[in-house]
């Protein structure tokens, strides 16, 4: 654990304090200081006090309708009260949390090393005034992308643009395709000034017709371009004018896969055949493809995995028709699948050409080789191109992860937890299917969306909030900080939800 400053230690004794007095009246008695995971202190299980929603959160969502729409809202949280791998609502409710803000909360809940960094007088300055990031970084920014993103860049990646969040990141990595493609093409001449004009008024040739092809299920982010290569749900995409660009079947995967290698293989070499037909077909129509945007594990779209060989074949075919293969790993980055990102359980030949991250990271951003890098400035730019205090805190979570070997406890508890997985499987095969993972990054299927619905909402009713993708899936994302008494605690309430059932 850090060593904390004198404001630090008022800090996390306000904290645990105040989560002391909101256990107190409770009936399991929960005290905060009982368990240490992985330097945080937490609840040693969860505790319900009213049905969730409870009656505040109900409130609070009654009052926030009047502003705005709250279909989405599942429950009003107490931050300050939530704890490691446990989320506080505003109810009192005590809960495991296995979906983690959609898989954002990288070491726990109010981290002490978190709260340290917030704590640090000298680091003051960096979360009250947010800089023009591109025009007026702070004196620490070289030192701060250094010591936290390029840290842990994909092997061979050596440059970094910091983003908001994640779709602008898939977004500005699109550009970065656009413009090193037209760079090549004007070999190395100047825009003309047709160029120049057409592009004001969204016309060719400064608007060229150029395609990035993606892949049924994906999901990258919902502003315009993150969501062209979208195609999971229609409520992303319904009303809105995305461009017609190439998109080939992801590969389904039957389970287990060391029965079905055959059928599996096939599966993704009709996959492989098509991205090979789109590219002939987008260049033949003179809409070139120049980028090609893949999950290395579709999240939102059903947790779909694919084959290391799959990802080594569709690199070769990147390169072989010189597209620009972006692997959006802002779901999958940050150690969830067992390592720093998920595409290197792929042994590509050499690293992909961008690499987005968001979520676990805090930042959004993506890693770039050197050719993609634009040569004029303003062409990958916003006011804020992220935010310096979120690199900050990134700093401590990569520390975090290094001090307390969080790959490794990654690997240990995912395993652990898939076999536990596999228990159901068995015990439960009319209810449970397709059990798959790497790490904690894990899933299982349920008959269909209803009955998926209704165990996410008895799991609640048992203290344990998780979260659910693709049609019928529910799907594990864990801090890093998740550990095998947590899986047990989510076994056990599993297994009850099952019973009742099947
Ligand atoms: O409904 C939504 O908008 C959701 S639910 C989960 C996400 C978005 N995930 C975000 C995401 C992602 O999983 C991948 C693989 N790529 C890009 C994004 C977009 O990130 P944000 O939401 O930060 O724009």
């Amino acid at each position: 654990m850090a060593i904390f400053s004198r404001s630090g230690v008022r800090l996390w004794s306000l904290l645990k304090k105040t989560s002391r007095l909101c256990y107190a009246s409770q009936h399991t008695a929960v005290d905060s200081s009982q368990y240490v995971t992985a330097g945080c202190p937490e609840p040693n299980g969860p505790s319900l006090q009213t049905s969730v929603p409870g009656p505040e959160s109900q409130r609070l969502i009654q009052e926030l309708d009047k502003i705005q729409n709250t279909g989405s809202i599942q429950f009003f949280v107490d931050y300050a009260k939530s704890q490691g791998n446990y989320i506080a609502d505003v109810d009192g409710n005590v809960m495991l949390d296995i979906f983690t803000q959609i898989a954002s909360i990288p070491i726990g809940y109010n981290h002490p090393n978190l709260l340290d960094v917030m704590s640090q007088p000298e680091n003051l300055s960096t979360f009250i005034n947010r800089p023009a990031l591109a025009v007026f970084p702070p004196k620490d920014w070289v030192q701060r992308l250094k010591s936290a993103l390029l840290s842990v860049a994909p092997p061979g990646m050596h440059q970094v643009q910091t983003m908001a969040c994640g779709a602008c990141s898939i977004e500005h990595g699109q550009k970065a395709m656009f413009i090193t493609y037209q760079r090549k093409k004007r070999g190395g001449m100047p825009p003309s000034q047709e160029e120049l004009s057409s592009c004001l008024s969204n016309l060719k040739p400064g608007c060229p017709d150029l395609t990035v092809l993606s892949f049924s299920g994906a999901f990258h982010g919902r502003t315009m371009g993150a969501l062209a290569v979208t195609h999971s749900k229609w409520i992303h995409k319904l009303d809105f004018p995305t461009p017609d660009w190439p998109m080939a079947t992801f590969p389904k995967l039957k389970y287990p896969l060391h029965e079905n290698e055959r059928e599996n293989m096939e599966i993704e070499n009709r996959s492989l055949d098509e991205v090979r037909d789109k590219i002939e077909e987008y260049n033949r129509r003179g809409r070139p493809v120049v980028g090609c945007c893949i999950e290395p594990i579709q999240a939102e779209g059903g947790d779909n995995f694919a084959s290391p060989r799959f990802f080594q074949e569709l690199q070769k075919i990147c390169k072989e028709n010189e597209v620009v293969l972006l692997i959006d790993e802002v779901q999958t980055g940050c150690g969830s699948t067992g390592k720093f990102w998920a595409h290197e359980h792929f042994n590509l030949p050499e690293s992909p050409d961008i690499v987005a991250f968001s979520k676990k990271m805090l930042t959004g951003g993506f890693y770039y080789k050197d050719d993609l890098r634009p040569k004029e400035a303003f062409r990958i730019f916003n006011t804020w191109v992220g935010d310096s205090s979120k690199v900050l805190l990134l700093e401590a979570v990569i520390n975090t992860i290094k001090e307390y070997n969080l790959l490794d406890n990654v690997k240990d508890t995912g395993k652990y937890l898939k076999d536990g997985l596999h228990e159901m499987e068995k015990k439960f095969p009319h209810c449970v299917s397709n059990v798959r993972g790497l790490g904690t990054f894990c899933s299982v299927d349920f008959p269909d969306g209803l009955f998926r619905d209704n165990i996410l909402n008895k799991l609640r009713s048992r203290g344990v909030h998780a979260g659910a993708c693709g049609d019928r899936s529910m799907r594990f994302r864990p801090t890093l900080v998740f550990q095998k008494h947590h899986a047990d605690i989510f076994m056990d309430a599993f297994e009850k939800t099952l019973q009742e059932n099947q």
